[in-house]
């Protein structure tokens, strides 16, 4: 079992930890609100580590399905097989965060390739410096605002990173729009990485298409890795990296992580329905409509 987070360990300096309403509590590196656990010696590692061409680093916003992603990374670059001894977790290399698998750079340095990188950052602070200049390959994978709205909230609700936040669900959304929880504004994010989507060493991917046309979306994350989709592996990464298996199966479900016993919630398009009024659903769709203009970018919000 993995410590639970405590700031007085994982915080590593305590003095720039500020709280916010309802307790909700963070620190800001380049002016964007992070976790406590992101800390600044951590973050200037991520800036800095060396990667190698064979990396592979995937990126998202928190809770558009960034496990998931790893999921199926991990097992493209095995042959469709996880990692016996190992769980997803420690698979992946959190370079930015103390908890719950802090990386020394000399531990990163001498592990073999391909090594795969998890972030949650916005593109101008993402692992290993400029992504234009990096040997190593990015995917990002976005959601629809909406569901990362709903999930997150979950997420944070009640849990020492976020100071116990304890906050009403419009509390959460209004501050959701306003760019005030960790890894700071949606848009921002979202479109800072689409922005790059053309670049040689990027892949851009929606959580939506993957629910919906998995065995394509499947095909260009290895075509783009470059590891050989053949009809075991395939059959093996489409049944391993389900919903169903993932939260039953020990390698992937967290469960050395108490804190994210309720991880696997729900997996689905639109459960922001059960969540937003009538009224909410109206201002949010002005703020995105505002937002997304003339960016190109769009979602299925159900
Ligand atoms: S985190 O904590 O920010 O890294 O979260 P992240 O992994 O990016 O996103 C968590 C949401 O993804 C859902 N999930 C999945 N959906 C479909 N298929 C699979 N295999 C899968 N695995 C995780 C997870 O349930 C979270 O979404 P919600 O809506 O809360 O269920």
């Amino acid at each position: 079992m993995i410590d639970k987070y405590r700031d007085e360990v994982h915080g590593e300096v305590l003095q720039d930890i500020e709280i916010g309403e309802y307790g909700y509590k963070y620190r800001r590196l380049d002016g964007i609100i992070m976790p406590p656990y992101i800390t600044p010696e951590r973050y200037k590692l991520s800036r800095t580590i060396e990667l190698r061409k064979g990396d592979i680093c995937f990126t998202s916003y928190p809770k558009s399905g960034s496990t998931w992603l790893s999921q199926i990374i991990i097992l493209l670059v095995n042959e469709g097989k996880t990692p016996e001894d190992k769980t997803l977790r420690n698979c992946v290399h959190w370079v930015a965060s103390s908890w719950p698998y802090p990386r020394s750079r000399e531990e990163l340095d001498a592990l073999p390739s391909p090594r795969i990188f998890k972030s949650h950052m916005p593109w101008h602070m993402s692992v290993g410096g400029d992504t234009s200049e990096s040997p190593c390959k990015y995917i990002y994978i976005a959601r629809n605002p909406k569901d990362v709205a709903v999930s997150y909230y979950y997420f944070e609700s009640g849990k020492q990173w976020s100071g116990n936040y304890n906050g009403p669900w419009e509390h959460w959304l209004k501050w959701f729009l306003e760019g005030n929880v960790q890894r700071g504004d949606w848009f921002d994010h979202v479109l800072g990485w689409w922005k790059r989507r053309n670049d040689n060493n990027m892949l851009f991917l929606k959580y939506e298409d993957m629910k919906r046309d998995f065995e394509n979306q499947l095909v260009r994350i290895a075509t783009f890795l470059g590891y050989p989709l053949t009809e075991p592996v395939r059959d093996a990464v489409r049944d391993k990296s389900s919903f169903n298996y993932m939260k039953k199966n020990d390698f992937s479900n967290l469960h050395e992580i108490p804190e994210l016993d309720s991880f696997f919630r729900k997996g689905q398009i639109g459960s922001w329905k059960d969540m937003f009024t009538t009224a909410q659903n109206e201002h949010f769709d002005s703020i995105y409509a505002e937002r997304m203009n003339g960016t190109g970018l769009e979602f299925d919000f159900e």
